[in-house]
């Protein structure tokens, strides 16, 4: 039965024309467009400069001509981009999005606070980026700024102090991020819509702002530490003072390994939006996967020193961090097999989303298992700063995370727009980006194995690496080719506007219940729930009124 609550605390806002509807707006889905926006942008940018580092790495000697010290600011800024200007923001333009759409409320909590987040990260990533105009160019410290490389002796540039100011705009922009989304789903949630009722994705971004909110302090605090060393002359990272370099990877791990999970929880919540929807089945094990993301945001806090395994730390500590990274894998499992069992026995409906969604399962898990792979000690310290490491991260951020972005464009874009994407040119985006990506990737495991260190810009030809890195890098090409082929995708669409509909999908949620895209406040008047599948309850209830008369 459609049942509702009508809300009368409705107020009109001021209706802005252009332009400044958007520089104004305070809107949770024109703030979420805004930031999807801006961070594929940076994507971009980004990806920009691995394909210089790609063509510099093809053939041995200084193919490109670019400077060491130049490769070196591209890998770290590509790094520093692709993490905290693309996947974060991203994945924080789609719970802005949805998740008010998906509990059943108007706005976000605090609409001003979100817009200042959005304007933060806007400001704080240009200026990060604008140090490649600095006279000794962008930061040369890698994505990770260990000291003594990050320390003013060895990169005295003014591009590594707005690379660490840069960190704390966009830290400052992610916690306030975070207390609205927590505050948000806690308190704003439509009626009947109790805790194991909140859709999967909105629960994964619940988990995800309280890992923000714990671990984004240590990074701010550690980062002024680096400055104050830098600028004011204190030694809180320099060994000839008595300062230790060590406490900065503790510092910055104990952020930057949750970080990881941050960047593939609410990835995962959209893969667990999108499996059952073209499964034609309820997500198998819906409390199984929201308790498992409860613990590995808790686990996350348990293993950073697993990054940090060559430095010396004591046997028991080694111990300690190896068990506790190795246990992670557990809930990662339980939610693998979840999702597994949600397809096995649907009626699969093999569009563009569940595609990219395929692509994740298969990625994540070769990633997840070279995870556990080198948390062995002693394969570690064998492939520890190689090449090998190179391949985890990007299995689990570009096959994992990245390939549930793009399954959560092509799911929600038509929501967003109104109307939808073109579906074969979305499955020839997949496959190009599918086969790129392997292609690229999958070689620098073996590279690893070789001994080929990461962060070099050049080797030798007779080490055997050249066939290898040369397939990387029409990999890398195929790669840009298909992100050419979705950006073509999204403007031929929007040329030719194909109505979506509300609920192209017939999919179970909220958001899906309202228009496309939903007028300012969202619905009509605010639903109320009687299940997880609200969405779906409407359309066969009506379906039932129908059969009735
Ligand atoms: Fe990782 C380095 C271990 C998940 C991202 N990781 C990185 C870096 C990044 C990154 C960016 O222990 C490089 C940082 C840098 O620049 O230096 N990682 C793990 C483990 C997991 C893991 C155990 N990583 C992620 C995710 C990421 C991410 C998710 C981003 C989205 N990672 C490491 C370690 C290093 C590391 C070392 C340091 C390496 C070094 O030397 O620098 C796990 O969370 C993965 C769990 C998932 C699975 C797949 C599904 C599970 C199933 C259950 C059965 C599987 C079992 C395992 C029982 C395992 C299906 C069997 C094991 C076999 C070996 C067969
Ligand atoms: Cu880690």
């Amino acid at each position: 039965m459609a049942t509702s609550v009508t809300t009368p605390d409705v107020v009109a806002r001021p209706a802005r024309q252009g332009i400044l509807t958007w520089l104004t707006t305070v809107d949770h889905k024109k703030l979420g467009i805004l930031y999807i926006v801006t961070a594929v942008g940076f994507f971009i940018l980004s990806g920009l400069l691995a394909l210089v580092m790609r063509l510099e790495l093809a053939a041995p000697g200084n193919t490109l001509g670019i400077t060491p010290d130049l490769y070196n600011q591209f890998f770290s800024m590509h790094g520093t981009g692709m993490i905290f200007l693309f996947i974060i923001p991203i994945l924080t333009g789609f719970a802005n999005y949805l998740v008010p759409l998906q509990i059943g409320a108007r706005d976000m909590a605090f609409p001003q606070l979100n817009a200042l987040s959005y304007w933060l990260y806007l400001f704080g990533g240009l200026f990060m980026y604008s140090s490649f105009l600095m006279p000794l160019g962008a930061a040369a410290v890698g994505w990770t700024g260990y000291p003594p490389l990050s320390n003013a002796t060895f990169n005295p540039g003014v591009g590594t102090n707005m690379w660490i100011v840069g960190l704390q705009v966009l830290g400052a922009a992610s916690l306030m991020g975070a207390v609205n989304f927590i505050t948000t789903i806690l308190n704003m949630r439509a009626p009947g819509m109790g805790l194991w009722r909140i859709p999967v994705f909105s629960w994964t971004v619940l988990v995800m702002a309280f890992m923000v909110l714990v671990a984004t302090p240590m990074l701010s605090g550690a980062l002024m530490l680096l400055l104050a060393d830098r600028i004011l002359g204190t030694q809180f990272f320099a060994v000839a003072s008595g300062g230790d370099p060590v406490l900065w990877q503790h510092l910055f791990w104990f952020y930057s390994h949750p970080a990881v999970y941050i960047m593939v929880l609410p990835a995962m919540g959209v893969v667990s939006e999108v499996l059952p929807v073209f499964s034609r089945k309820p997500l198998f094990g819906y409390k199984a996967i929201v308790w498992s993301s409860i613990a590995i945001g808790a686990m996350g806090f348990t293993t950073w020193a697993h990054h940090m395994f060559t430095t010396g730390l004591t046997p028991v500590t080694q111990a300690f961090f190896v068990l506790s990274t190795m246990a992670i894998a557990v809930p990662t499992g339980v939610k693998m097999f979840n999702w597994i069992f949600t397809m096995i026995g649907g009626s699969i409906k093999l569009d563009t989303p569940l595609w990219f969604v395929i692509g994740f399962l298969s990625t994540f898990l070769v990633g997840g298992i070279s995870g556990v792979f080198q948390a062995i000690l002693p394969i570690d310290s064998q492939v520890h700063d190689t090449y090998w490491v190179v391949a985890h991260l990007h299995y689990v951020l570009f096959g994992g995370s990245v390939f549930a972005i793009f399954a959560g464009l092509y799911f929600w874009g038509p929501k967003l727009t109104g109307w939808k994407l073109n579906e074969t040119v979305g499955k020839i985006h997949f496959w190009v980006m599918f086969l790129g990506f392997n292609l690229t990737f999958f070689p620098m495991h073996i590279l690893g194995l070789m001994g080929m260190p990461r962060r070099i810009y050049d080797y030798s030809p007779d080490r055997g690496w050249t066939l290898l890195n040369q397939l990387a890098t029409v990999g890398a090409f195929l790669i840009a080719a298909s992100v050419l082929i979705f950006l073509i995708n999204v403007v031929v669409s929007a040329v030719r506007r194909v109505p979506a509909g509300d609920d192209p999908w017939e999919a179970d949620t909220l958001e899906w219940m309202t228009s496309s895209p939903p007028p300012e406040f969202n619905f009509e008047a605010i639903p109320v729930v009687h299940s997880l599948r609200p969405a779906r309850d409407a359309r066969l209830g009506l379906v039932m009124e129908e059969a009735h008369e």
